[in-house]
């Protein structure tokens, strides 16, 4: 019951208490970011459902996807100055403004669910304080399948890729696409369709899954398997919307966040492969990275995480001092 609940009851009687607890369920708009359809806004719905159950339907969360209530780009910001109380994005996207949150976008440094999950082991901590720093609250995180190349034509090496334009998702992926000779421009993914149909992207970086969502074989040819790097989404509440709740809902929230997000991550693993058979299915040509190219975007990798750790400092280096000694 809510703290106002409880006032009401003190003030007005049992039977008023019962009506205002009833009246005063809190209704939680969530905006995501990707399609209704993708695992990861389908897994925000079934955390949606475990939060009313745990809760007895004192919290009622009303799932958003697609970017329909804020756009990708904006889910943050909503989330941060309290325009919704809790919101699920992509994490390294917000590296720009804070880079420690770029650490699932190292390129070739975790390259498996296993690693992955190491990887936040080492991260999380640090994570979380980062977040709460931005006002945020981190529910729970769910990785992508890992990132290969989309193009619309057979590349061997970056000597096929100069000049073409690149959708990036992060700051990260604008600084591989250069160092390739593309040029990048950032595009939510609720997006990425119009903009492969009007030219203004003709390859982009990221998983099976989006490739899936997007359809993209009707504009693009290739895909090169690459698994550089399994970036995660995360669901993250307002710290003051967090704070305001009773214990008990917050150990309810808790609670379906922790089954969430390992459903989420196991939903992730099982889908990987399959969204490459589809890929195929439809047209494209679906192989590993040839070994020159592969060479090539190792030694960018090596210094994109050079770079990283030279902006994010102690913390960077701590984190991976963590993830590389278990
Ligand atoms: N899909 C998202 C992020 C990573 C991924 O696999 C996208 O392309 O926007």
């Amino acid at each position: 019951m809510k703290k106002s609940a409880l006032f009401l009851s003190a003030t007005a009687g049992v039977a008023m208490a019962v009506s205002a607890s009833v009246a005063t369920a809190e209704k939680w708009d969530m905006p995501m970011a990707y399609a209704a359809t993708n695992f990861h806004s389908e897994m925000g719905v079934v955390f949606a459902d475990k939060v009313r159950e745990y809760t007895g339907g004192d919290i009622d969360i009303t799932v958003h996807a697609g970017g329909s209530l804020f756009k990708g780009g904006e889910i943050k910001r909503a989330i941060q100055t309290g325009q919704a109380p809790i919101g699920e994005r992509f994490m390294s996207a917000h590296a720009n403004e804070a880079p420690l949150l770029g650490w699932d976008n190292l390129p070739f440094v975790a390259t498996s669910y296993e690693d992955n999950d190491r990887l936040w082991a080492a991260a999380k901590d640090l994570v979380n304080a980062q977040l709460s720093d931005l006002n945020l609250v981190a529910l729970y995180t769910c990785p992508w399948p890992g990132q290969g190349f989309y193009f619309k034509k057979e590349v061997t090496s970056s000597a096929d890729t100069q000049g073409i334009k690149f959708r990036s998702y992060n700051s990260a992926t604008a600084t591989f696409a250069e160092e390739l000779g593309m040029t990048p421009v950032q595009i939510e993914a609720a997006e990425l369709s119009q903009a492969l149909a009007t030219g203004v992207a003709e390859s982009f970086i990221s998983s099976g899954s989006t490739g899936y969502d997007r359809k993209v074989w009707e504009h693009l040819t290739h895909y090169y398997k690459v698994n550089a790097w399994l970036p995660r989404n995360y669901v993250m509440v307002n710290k003051g919307a967090w704070e305001g709740l009773a214990d008990d809902h917050q150990a309810a929230l808790q609670q379906a966040a922790d089954e969430t997000g390992a459903a989420c991550s196991a939903k992730s693993a099982e889908l990987a492969s399959w969204y490459f058979e589809q890929l195929a299915a439809n047209g494209m040509s679906v192989e590993d990275a040839g070994p020159e190219f592969l060479a090539e975007l190792q030694a960018i990798g090596a210094k994109m995480t050079a770079d990283w750790l030279a902006t994010v400092g102690a913390d960077g280096q701590a984190i991976l001092d963590a993830y590389n000694a278990n």
